[in-house]
């Protein structure tokens, strides 16, 4: 078999254009290439300029001599008479951005910093790619976030929870002296997408990592990422002191145990002078925390950052915490541990918050915090892996979601308070700030396990970059920089990633219902699972459905979970005029007879848009089947049996729904909606007991 086509390239293929006129536009315009410094990132980004534009102008060893030199450098780095030109314009960058700028026969790619120069590059080479002018270019950009980090939610046996695209990359058995080629590829496509973070280890962490025999590895990959301007940090186990430390307790407030931390930090800078910093999930499902000795997540949190502020490492501290003694709604429960807490927490803590109140769901609305801590440090933690939808089976374009969660309103300060607004600072100011993304790689050949699902990762990069960015057009730009740049096929394939996020949320959880999915692995229906542990387990916790209606009162008159929004904003959603369809069931229990706007009874409203999730599928089949002879065979093939695979479990789940709500709608299913196959039954009793990424207990 060929791997020409097999994705591991990912969106940095770099093929020779195969349009005859703009290849020799190209040529004519590309002259000779110039990089000054020499540090490991100058080097990295020489190569990368080099092979670029030597594979896109399919001249790998021809002399290049078209009408502008290339040059590529740091400001401190190039020759006076270039950087005196430039000196202003630099001055409105931060420590990573970059300048793109032709002046007199130049094309000068340059930065404040060496990495900002790499970054340069890569947009440069984006431009050639998406087959865009390099004429008159004058390009200044900085990221607008600080923190820009995949989560590996990987374990040190190579198992990734909730991991769909085969096993953890960090062979931790053979490091540090084994050295994968696959480490620089991972850190070099982060580099090219702007991402600058990686958390190696599960947040339901194993202590072991913070061990010599460890650090060792792991300063082994943070060599390797480096040059690539891509920090390493580390889950930290709450209770390390006693696993690997030998004490009796990890009470935050025990000062044996804040000079354990305090040691432990020196010892990992020793191995690692640039270490990030730690990741933490305590007191959370089952995870030791500081709440184990009687305190809050304030002295937990402030005991390690006083440990790395020496170092300007920084804690992200998780705000996924939800209790079975706590009786209250499971989606107010953050919201009521942490904001009370606002101001408390140092500078060099940030609090991570999903981008929903529960759990990654297909549609959630935002988190009601990220409208409430103005005066904490707050990242957004967005799960790019799919636990929630199919894994990586379903072709789920996510940057409509991220899109959608960054645009939505907070009304903190009155209109316009968007979420993207407050992670990236500029509503309260904020000292720190971040984006993180649970990742979808792994050790399949292309990555990610789906080939589209490469744009996940990509448009979470560009997202993490710069909140404000169309997903549709990150869309385009990474079709075209790895399928095609004809016209209509970019349209096409354009067409099924936008409509992949509705056609999911339709099939799965429409009009605001949430975590009706099966126990454990979370692949597949389960809305009748009411037997779990913890009340806040049951999918039946979520739904409510029953002869009257279904979905969850989260007004005043049900659990109240409104009124951690803004007052726009609850009375919003508190409201069923008001209240926007697709949150309805999130918010309210409606009754089956209830008219929805489209003049439908919410029962045939949801059985439609059960229906209607199954036809996207089928359309977005369709398109693809259109796509044979413009994209590569084995790709073509791939991703067509995975549609396939989709297409049927989108009618699983509709089926399997549909025929559990009707034991309380009572009511028949509307035309134009297939009958179901099997039975209830029949969808009852389907089991997946090795299916991947499991975590047996919820
Ligand atoms: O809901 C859960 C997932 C867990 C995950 C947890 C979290 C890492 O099912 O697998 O644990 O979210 O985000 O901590």
């Amino acid at each position: 078999m060929t791997y020409a086509t097999d994705g591991y390239k990912l969106w940095m293929d770099y093929k020779t254009i195969s349009d005859s006129a703009l290849l020799k536009e190209y040529q004519s315009l590309i002259g000779s290439v110039q990089t000054y410094g020499n540090s490991e990132t100058m080097k990295k980004a020489t190569t990368e300029i080099y092979n670029g534009i030597s594979g896109i102008l399919g001249m790998k060893n021809q002399k290049l001599d078209g009408k502008f030199s290339i040059i590529l450098g740091s400001y401190n780095n190039l020759p006076k008479t270039i950087a005196q030109q430039l000196s202003q314009e630099l001055e409105n960058l931060n420590e990573e951005g970059y300048l793109i700028k032709s002046f007199s026969n130049h094309i000068v790619i340059t930065a404040k910093t060496d990495i900002g120069v790499l970054y340069g590059t890569f947009n440069f080479l984006k431009r050639l790619q998406t087959h865009q002018s390099i004429e008159n270019l004058n390009i200044l950009d900085s990221p607008k976030i600080d923190l820009r980090i995949l989560n590996h939610w990987d374990n040190l046996d190579r198992t990734v929870e909730r991991g769909y695209a085969g096993f953890s990359l960090w062979n931790w058995h053979q490091l540090p002296e084994y050295k994968d080629a696959r480490y620089e590829d991972y850190a070099r496509a982060n580099a090219s997408i702007g991402i600058n973070g990686t958390v190696l280890t599960n947040v339901n962490s194993n202590a072991l990592v913070l061990t010599p025999q460890y650090l060792e590895k792991v300063k082994a990959l943070a060599d390797i990422f480096r040059p690539y301007g891509l920090k390493v940090y580390l889950t930290a186990r709450f209770s390390a002191p006693i696993e690997i430390g030998g004490l009796t307790t990890a009470d935050p407030l025990d000062a044996n145990v804040k000079a354990w931390w305090k040691n432990k930090v020196e010892e990992i800078y020793t191995y690692i002078p640039d270490f990030g910093g730690f990741l933490v999930k305590a007191n959370s499902e089952g995870q030791p925390g500081p709440q184990n000795y009687g305190r809050n997540h304030v002295d937990g949190a402030n005991m390690m950052a006083e440990a790395l502020a020496p170092f300007n490492g920084v804690v992200m501290w998780r705000a996924f915490v939800y209790s079975e003694h706590d009786t209250t709604d499971r989606a107010k429960q953050a919201y009521s541990e942490f904001v009370p807490h606002d101001g408390e927490f140092q500078d060099n803590v940030i609090i991570q918050v999903k981008n929903g109140p529960i759990d990654f769901q297909p549609r959630e609305p935002f988190h009601p915090m990220f409208g409430a801590m103005p005066n904490t440090n707050l990242m957004i933690e967005f799960q790019i892996t799919q636990e929630y939808m199919g894994g990586a089976t379903h072709l789920v374009y996510q940057p409509k979601l991220f899109e959608e969660v960054f645009e939505s309103d907070t009304y903190q300060k009155g209109k316009g308070s968007t979420v993207a607004k407050v992670i990236d600072g500029s509503l309260d100011n904020k000292k720190i700030t971040g984006v993180a993304g649970v990742s979808n790689i792994g050790t399949d050949r292309n990555w990610t396990g789906h080939h589209f699902l490469q744009a996940n990762w990509y448009g979470f990069g560009r997202l993490a970059w710069n909140p404000y960015l169309n997903s549709e057009d990150i869309a385009k730009e990474w079709v075209r920089m790895t399928f095609t740049n004809k016209e209509e096929s970019v349209n096409k394939l354009t067409d099924i990633m936008i409509a992949s996020r509705e056609a999911v949320v339709n099939y799965m959880t429409p009009l605001g219902l949430h975590h009706i999915m099966a126990t454990g692995h979370h692949y597949g229906p389960g809305p009748w699972v009411s037997d779990l542990s913890r009340p806040e387990w049951n999918p039946v916790y979520y739904h409510k459905a029953d002869n009257n209606g279904v979905g969850f009162d989260r007004t005043p008159s049900g659990s109240n979970a409104t009124a951690q929004y803004a007052p726009e904003v609850a009375t919003m959603f508190n409201n069923l005029e008001t209240c926007p369809e697709q949150d309805l069931l999130w918010f309210h229990h409606v009754p089956w007879t209830y008219k929805l706007k489209s003049g439908h009874t919410l029962w045939d409203g949801l059985a439609l848009k059960y229906q209607k999730g199954v036809n996207e599928v089928a359309e977005m089949q369709a398109t693809w089947n259109q796509l044979e002879n413009e994209v590569d065979t084995q790709r073509f093939n791939e991703v067509n049996m995975l549609l396939s695979i989709q297409y049927k479990e989108a009618k699983w789940w509709r089926d399997a729904c549909l025929l559990y709500f009707q034991q309380f709608s009572k009511m028949k299913l509307p035309q134009g909606v297939e009958e179901p196959k099997h039975t209830l039954e029949y969808y009852k009793s389907l089991q997946f007991p090795y299916a991947p990424g499991i975590r047996p207990q919820w």
